[in-house]
């Protein structure tokens, strides 16, 4: 068979946009419909007259990401043409946690059946790296940038997966491309499930995060390993799965790899910072129990 998402597009080396896509693709199947907004995926992969997708694939604006997917279920659905077509938006954590979330939070509260999947590299890495609502606390980026006076992002990640519980989706799961079974099975149980189904997955970027090319999956475990970035499923609101870390690993491990937390290491009063850091992971451990 071939791949549903083609190799040759311009995504950097080590990209985690295109192995999230990859990997969605491989738990949607061939019969499904792609909507996506402006980002890295859909730059990378559709510069005119190419693309990479071997699937229908939309382009649609930031705002009207779920709009254009919902827009598309309910034309299925009145031809009478639904049958078992897999509807997914896949949008960057711009696009999601921020500019598109009103149409999100609209397609869920009208109960469509699609799932949404934000590709989490924690900043509008397209256009050069500015801090979204889901760019971690202290993480320097060109529009929160670490120097003299400042330790960089100030403020935490916006939990999205707990917004989108909170419009009573039957399924929401939180996931990572250094985990390809957990997000392949997630993906595929998402669009199994009827009505709108999240899927967040952990997307570290080579580029914006400033690590080697070769380290993405390395990156993406570690995120999970220190309790950064738990894996867990929402059925119905309630929790029933996380993944256990046994012996989870310092914050240091994963914060040390990247050039957007090198000021930790180097500031004086970076240790307390770092501290902080370990304090929302020992956070998650508590919250999801994840021990
Ligand atoms: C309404 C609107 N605002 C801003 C832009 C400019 N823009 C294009 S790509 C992009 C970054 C997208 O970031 P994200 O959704 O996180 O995806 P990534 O590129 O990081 O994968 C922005 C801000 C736009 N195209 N439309
Ligand atoms: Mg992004």
């Amino acid at each position: 068979m071939k791949p549903l998402l083609q190799a040759g597009h311009r995504g950097c080396a080590g990209c985690c946009d295109a192995i999230a896509a990859k990997f969605t693709l491989m738990a949607a199947g061939e019969d499904c419909i792609v909507v996506s907004p402006t980002g890295c995926l859909e730059v990378m992969t559709t510069p005119y007259p190419e693309s990479s997708w071997n699937v229908p694939f939309i382009h649609s604006l930031f705002e009207n990401n779920a709009a254009v997917a919902s827009g598309i279920e309910a034309a299925l659905k009145a031809k009478g043409e639904f049958g078992n077509t897999k509807i997914i938006a896949m949008g960057g954590d711009g696009a999601t946690l921020d500019i598109g979330m009103r149409s999100i939070s609209g397609a869920f509260e009208r109960g469509h059946d699609f799932t949404y999947v934000c590709i989490d590299n924690e900043a509008y890495m397209n256009t050069g790296v500015q801090r979204s609502g889901a760019t971690p606390f202290a993480a320097s980026t060109t529009t929160s940038p670490a120097g003299k006076v400042s330790f960089g992002n100030i403020r935490p990640k916006k939990n999205m997966p707990a917004i989108m519980v909170a419009h009573g989706s039957p399924y929401v799961t939180t996931t990572s491309i250094g985990y390809p079974k957990d997000m392949i099975r997630k993906v595929k149980k998402a669009v199994d499930v009827e009505g709108p189904t999240y899927v967040h997955a952990h997307s570290p970027c080579t580029t914006g995060w400033g690590f080697d090319t070769s380290k993405t999956i390395e990156v993406a475990k570690l995120a999970v390993e220190t309790c950064l970035w738990p894996l867990y499923e929402m059925e119905d609101g309630e929790l029933t799965k996380a993944k256990k870390i046994k012996n989870p690993k310092p914050v240091e491990d994963y914060l040390k790899m990247q050039r957007r937390f090198k000021h930790l290491f180097t500031m004086e009063g970076g240790d307390e910072m770092i501290k902080k850091i370990q304090a929302l992971a020992d956070a998650n451990i508590e919250k999801f129990g994840l021990q």
